[in-house]
């Protein structure tokens, strides 16, 4: 199946079964459907399903739950409120702020109230139509500025200040003010979340979780059942998907049938339907937010001040975190003398909103990018002129301290301008637009700086455990979680590369608490420079032991050089007699440790809060997109013609599940700023609350033309193997979008009045492009 690249002639051995452009160890058992996911794993006799009951109203006080109805249907076994959870009812990860179960008050619509455990998912689902709740209804906010019009808040403000915005204001010659909406965006994994766990020995729970974080889920389960985590263990086969929404929020699910595994001494699983995880889950940050940008006669940008509105949800959740990597993102790739930006956690009547792929940085550079095309159609430039002038460079300093370093900003942006030609594209452009009149094509330029690590330093720390077995075999277990970005297949190219082996003799195991605890996320884009850094801790500690053991045991000479390459031990350059797999026999019968665990700590990086200055990020990626659009003028409808990229992967190691991550991350993006609209009404309740109202990109409407470019560079040495992070960068090329589709609209109507608010979905062209008073 798998193609053996003839490729004698290189010096490096290329990894099996993956070719020289890399490739996804698990794309054939995906799409013969050999791939388990939590609810593929066999069930065990007597399993039991667990179904939520979740609060019909946004806000209020129970007065009453009446269930003895329910506990009536044939198959129900047992029905846990809050009063049965046997630890805390307490599931907040940042902050303790949000119940497992419901108690007196109801904070969203979609909490849980209740679980109904049956023999039966269709005896659960006939229990709940027979619960009866009562409850005195409280206001709703929906809005985050009303919510911080009446001091809601979920955490502390925050803001970051560099220079003197109001010393430099007083000096710019052009300032501008206005406001900038981004919507939120439900994940969406093609598995929705969900866990399997059963009771095992000592008062243990094992659970299967579709997770993230397992060590979160471990915490979580263990807080709520009143135990300690070593009595949880988490196991994670691989997710269909995750784009943060399983970061923080698989927790309650673990823990749901964690509880009920526990008190029941049964097995149980936990997995809701699509409908009811888009309505009990949280989705991105909707933001709502002010700006102001001041230039001098030359349009360079001197003076940036931004306050944003998070709309955080009912419960902290992962906002706190979230609103720190918009302050983060709020310059984006540009150097600006004086900043300063404020963000606002603001408490709401809506599911916890959560991470998702980005978070928050993408909120925070559709505000500057707004600002700056604010300031461009004002002073009749192009945007991208200013985009240009004020682009960062090495020796700056981003508005947190850190100094600009290893910067490709302008090679990215002067490199794509280039190739594709932006000069001979603008002309098109204009020619087009003059010959039609009911179609107009338009144009931006996107540019990307996004910082790569944990926010929370603390974070940014991961281990690994390496077995070699007697046979010569190996087994890898990290932190990391699969989920369908391709980690385990960089993983294994990891371990394959530094024991000199092939890719076939690896094995990737699940991600597993009991063999790698305290685990991070699998998150902030990190995942495999983290858990492939302490993989090769790991594996170059075995590597270290067999080479010195030939060298003590097997040659009578410790000077010459001994590597593994190709399965077999060259001495002094030249093939020895020993096959990996005999050196490795040779080895456990003289007792030599086969086994070891890696660990690995970003170093050098560093935040306090308290001045809110430091370094954290280990490096920036970089990258800038050319974005086409063509807007049907009479029914505001558009596509998306193409979008070019120069993209900085630094070396990549997997190019085509860096690829792969690009033209998705691309995708997901537009989605974000064009098409998929999360709406609540004023009642908190979910409108678009199934496939049939909230709409994701399809095949038809991915760009017509979509072509990536490798930034030529060396990489950085923090990336693992100097293959920079991947994961949600491109997804603010997305953005580019927005303003595209809004120049195109413009073209036709250069009255109209399209505010900056996105998602930019033909409804909104459509008013646009017949709005009268444009500004
Ligand atoms: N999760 C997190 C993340 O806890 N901290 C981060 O900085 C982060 N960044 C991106 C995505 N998830
Ligand atoms: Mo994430 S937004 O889970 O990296």
């Amino acid at each position: 199946m798998h193609k053996t690249p003839d490729n004698k002639k290189s010096k490096e051995r290329p990894v099996y079964p993956l070719n020289q452009d890399g490739g996804n160890i698990d794309a054939a058992n995906h799409v013969t459907g050999r791939s388990i996911y939590v609810d593929d794993i066999p069930a065990m006799e007597g399993m039991l399903f667990v179904k939520v009951f979740d609060s019909p109203v946004a806000h209020g006080i129970i007065k009453k739950v009446d269930f003895s109805e329910a506990e009536m249907v044939e198959g129900i076994v047992k029905i846990f409120s809050c009063k049965d959870i046997p630890g805390e009812n307490q599931i907040g990860g940042i902050i303790a702020d949000e119940p497992f179960l419901a108690d007196h008050e109801v904070d969203f619509q979609g909490q849980p109230v209740l679980l109904v455990v049956a023999e039966n998912e269709d005896a659960a689902e006939d229990a709940i139509k027979k619960i009866k709740i009562e409850i005195d209804p409280l206001p709703v906010i929906t809005d985050p500025r009303e919510a911080f019009r009446q001091g809601q808040f979920l955490s502390d403000s925050r803001k970051f200040v560099k220079g003197s915005t109001q010393e430099a204001f007083s000096k710019c010659k052009y300032i501008f003010e206005g406001s900038a909406e981004s919507g939120g965006q439900e994940q969406l994994y093609l598995e929705t979340q969900g866990a399997y766990a059963y009771p095992t020995e000592h008062n243990s729970v094992k659970i299967y979780s579709s997770t993230q974080g397992p060590s979160q889920v471990q915490r979580t389960a263990a807080r709520v059942l009143g135990v300690g985590m070593n009595q949880v263990e988490v196991d994670v086969p691989r997710l269909g998907g995750g784009f943060g929404g399983k970061e923080d929020q698989a927790s309650a699910w673990g823990t749901m049938a964690a509880m009920t595994a526990y008190l029941l001494k049964r097995p149980a699983k936990c997995i809701p339907h699509r409908m009811e995880d888009m309505r009990m889950t949280g989705k991105r940050n909707p933001y709502s937010s002010d700006y102001k940008i001041g230039l001098d006669e030359e349009y360079n940008i001197i003076a940036y001040e931004a306050t944003y509105y998070q709309n955080g949800g009912a419960a902290a959740d992962l906002s706190p975190a979230i609103l720190e990597r918009t302050l983060f993102h709020a310059t984006n790739s540009y150097n600006i003398p004086h900043v300063h930006v404020t963000a606002h956690s603001c408490k709401t009547h809506l599911p916890p909103n959560t991470a998702f792929r980005g978070f928050g940085g993408p909120q925070g550079m559709f505000v500057i990018e707004s600002a700056i095309d604010h300031a461009a159609k004002r002073l009749n430039v192009e945007a991208s002129l200013i985009q240009r002038k004020n682009m960062m460079d090495n020796k700056d300093e981003f508005p947190y301290g850190q100094i600009v370093a290893e910067c490709e900003a302008k090679h990215c942006w002067d490199e794509a301008t280039d190739i594709y030609n932006i000069e001979s594209v603008r002309k098109e452009v204009d020619w087009f637009n003059k010959q039609n009149q009911f179609y107009k094509k338009g144009l931006s330029l996107m540019p990307v700086c996004f910082g790569i690590s944990f926010t929370n330093t603390m974070m940014n720390q991961a281990r690994a455990l390496v077995h070699v077995y007697n046979d010569g075999s190996v087994g890898v277990s990290t932190g990391a979680v699969e989920m369908g970005q391709g980690v385990n297949s960089k993983m294994l190219q990891v371990a394959a590369k530094c024991f000199g082996i092939h890719a076939d003799k690896i094995k990737l195991e699940s991600t597993n608490t009991s063999r790698v605890s305290n685990t991070s996320p699998s998150a902030a884009s990190s995942t495999a420079d983290l858990n492939g850094k302490a993989l090769l801790d790991a594996c170059n500690q075995i590597k270290d032991r067999l080479i010195s053991f030939v060298k003590t045991e097997l040659t009578d000479n410790e000077d010459q050089t001994v590597e593994i390459k190709d399965e077999v031990v060259y001495i002094n350059d030249e093939p020895s007699i020993f096959t990996w797999s005999n050196l490795v026999r040779q080895a456990f019968m003289k007792r030599i440790n086969l086994s070891a665990k890696g660990h690995y700590a970003t170093p050098y990086i560093n935040f306090d809060k308290t001045i809110e200055k430091g370094h954290p990020f280990a490096y920036h990626v970089y990258g800038t997109a050319l974005t086409i659009v063509t807007v049907d003028c009479l029914r505001g409808t558009y596509e998306i013609d193409s979008v070019q990229v120069v993209h900085d992967f630094g070396s990549s190691m997997n190019r085509a599940v860096d690829l792969g991550q690009c033209e998705g991350g691309i995708v997901q993006g537009i989605g974000w700023m064009t098409m998929e609209e999360v709406v609540y009404n004023s009642e908190g309740k979910l409108l678009s609350n199934a496939l049939s109202t909230y709409k994701i990109p399809d095949i038809y409407s991915v760009p017509k033309k979509l072509e990536v470019k490798f930034l030529n560079t060396d990489g950085s040495d923090m990336a693992i193997l100097k293959s920079k992070a991947v994961g949600e960068p491109p997804l603010m090329y997305g953005i580019g979008a927005f303003f595209a589709i809004r120049n195109a609209a413009l073209a036709f109507n250069p009255a109209a009045t399209i505010p900056y608010s996105a998602p930019i979905t033909p409804e909104k062209v459509l008013m646009g492009l017949y709005s009268k008073h444009g500004k």
